[in-house]
């Protein structure tokens, strides 16, 4: 263990219920070693969303006594990913790689531990169960890979409309289901009240000491200080600079206007639109299962305050890509409480197969949501090479929300130097996987299309009624 650490528990070989070899990357071997840390070395996170959160909450809970998280949005950000009234909890896979699968088992596991004990997450996570399913012979294919059935013996099989009708009560599911094939999971996956879980997050961090500077100018931060080939801290739009000896860059799809990642990130953004039902509706379609199509979309039992079903149509994403003049591409994130009307038609498909009765509805509220994704949908969570004081936890690739308990752990022993190499080989810092990347990746993803599409192209959107998503 790094000696500068050590008045921090020892790290546990045992994460979730996965045993890995303890061979951390160690920077006392590495010229370029950050400086000494103590409980008392000031901290600084940029952004309050997903995964600041969750650093700062694991920050705290070690001991750590000075961390401050900057955010312009106030909490929850209206631009958080993760400020959503629902999110899927699985162990989802996304790749057939072993390395892979067992580093996000690892996470999902210490994440589901903490869905169903830990305080402050368990009042959120609903054990509904969740149905994946696919219709074409490729998204078949892919669902293998998304749920592994071989290897888990509660998956049951599901291949007709009455199969898949009797996952509600009747009248919940009136569709056909053209062409449907899925697996079914009964229990140990389902859903979690998303931003009420990311709330409690926040003020258990901020009752342990953790300051939030957030809905204001003096939480925006405009750029890095960079100084001696090290970051030491940030500067926000009031032009403070907050000086740090660590310094958490975690402002998902955001980053990459932070820092130069070498192609290693690229914003993309999903669509999500939601149908208010009447009271007799709301007590028929609670505790439904998640119902996902990996071809079509996704959609949850409606949420307890509104009554509001949330569902999302599935498509390997939109992009918003610009021409910088030193010929530089990147996409862009910006704030929208609108969807595609494209997107809105396929959210109707959608409801046609499965509720048609709901199909025709107004939207009572819709956004799209922005995510960044790496080349290989793995995260990215490093010191940066060149800058040793800079954290990053970034590249949550459209999948990172579940591990919301889990992900800030992974972050601090990043900090402490106690990630296992074979974790770490998964999760660096690695511009050569970008290399020539191709920005039309669809990273395995299906739907619409079958490929990433461009907001440029978008002539028409939803004219929803907008709200204010911050305010709780
Ligand atoms: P965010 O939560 O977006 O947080 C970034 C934060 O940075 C924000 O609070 C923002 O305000 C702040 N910020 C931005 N710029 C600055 C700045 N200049 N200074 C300071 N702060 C700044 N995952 C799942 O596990 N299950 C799901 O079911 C699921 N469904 C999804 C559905 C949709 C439609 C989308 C888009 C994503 C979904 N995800 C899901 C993915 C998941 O939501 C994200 O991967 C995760 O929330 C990303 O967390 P993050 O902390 O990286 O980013
Ligand atoms: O199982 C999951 O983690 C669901 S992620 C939900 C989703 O909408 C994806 O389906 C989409 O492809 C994108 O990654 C955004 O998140």
């Amino acid at each position: 263990m790094n000696s500068k650490t050590n008045f921090l528990p020892a790290v546990s070989s045992k994460i979730g219920s996965l045993s890995i070899s303890l061979d951390p990357v160690n920077w006392l071997t590495n010229q370029n070693a950050p400086s000494p840390i103590s409980p008392s070395s000031p901290l600084l996170i940029i952004g309050a969303g997903t995964w600041g959160t969750s650093t700062a909450l694991h920050l705290a809970r070690r001991g750590y006594k000075n961390v401050t998280v900057l955010d312009p949005y106030p909490i929850p950000s209206s631009i958080s990913a993760g400020n959503d009234v629902n999110k899927i909890i699985s162990s989802g896979q996304y790749s057939n790689r072993h390395d892979e699968i067992e580093v996000n088992e690892m996470l999902g596991q210490e994440a589901f531990e903490a869905w169903n004990h830990d305080p402050i997450f368990k009042p959120f996570y609903h054990d509904t169960g969740l149905l994946m399913a696919a219709c074409s012979q490729e998204g078949l294919e892919r669902l293998d890979v998304r749920v592994r059935p071989g290897g888990d013996p509660n998956l049951i099989e599901m291949s007709t409309p009455d199969e898949f009708r009797g996952l509600a009560p009747k009248g919940v599911l009136r569709g056909d289901f053209p062409g449907w094939r899925g697996f079914f999971a009964k229990s140990g996956v389902g859903w979690a009240q998303a931003r009420d879980a990311l709330v409690a997050a926040a003020r258990e961090a901020q009752k342990l000491g953790v300051k939030f500077v957030a809905g204001t100018p003096r939480g925006k931060v405009v750029r890095l200080v960079f100084e001696g080939g090290d970051v030491r801290g940030a500067e926000t739009a009031d032009g403070k600079i907050w000086r740090a000896d660590r310094t958490f860059l975690c402002a998902g799809a955001n980053a990459d206007q932070l820092l130069d990642f070498k192609d290693q990130l690229r914003p993309t953004a999903w669509t999500i639109a939601h149908i208010r039902l009447n009271p007799d509706e709301r007590k028929l379609y609670k505790d439904i299962p998640v119902i996902f199509n990996i071809e079509r979309g996704f959609f949850f039992e409606p949420d307890a305050e509104k009554g509001e079903i949330k569902i999302c149509d599935e498509h390997p994403g939109y992009t918003n890509i610009e021409h910088s003049t030193d010929g530089k591409v990147r996409s862009v994130p910006f704030e929208k409480m609108q969807i595609p009307k494209e997107s809105e038609a396929r959210v109707r498909a959608l409801l046609s197969e499965t509720m048609p009765q709901l199909a025709n509805r107004p939207f009572s509220f819709a956004r799209i949501c922005w995510c960044a994704d790496t080349a290989n949908r793995e995260f990215l969570i490093d010191h940066h090479p060149n800058h040793p004081s800079l954290v990053l936890g970034c590249g949550a690739s459209g999948r990172g929300f579940k591990y919301l308990p889990s992900i800030g752990r992974l972050i601090v022993d990043t900090m402490e130097d106690k990630v296992p190499k074979n974790v770490h080989k998964i999760i660096k810092w690695d511009p050569d996987i970008a290399v020539n990347r191709n920005w039309r990746d669809t990273l395995g993803r299906f739907g619409g299309p079958n490929r990433v599409m461009d907001f440029h192209d978008v002539n028409e959107w939803t004219h929803v009624q907008e709200r204010n998503i911050s305010k709780l």
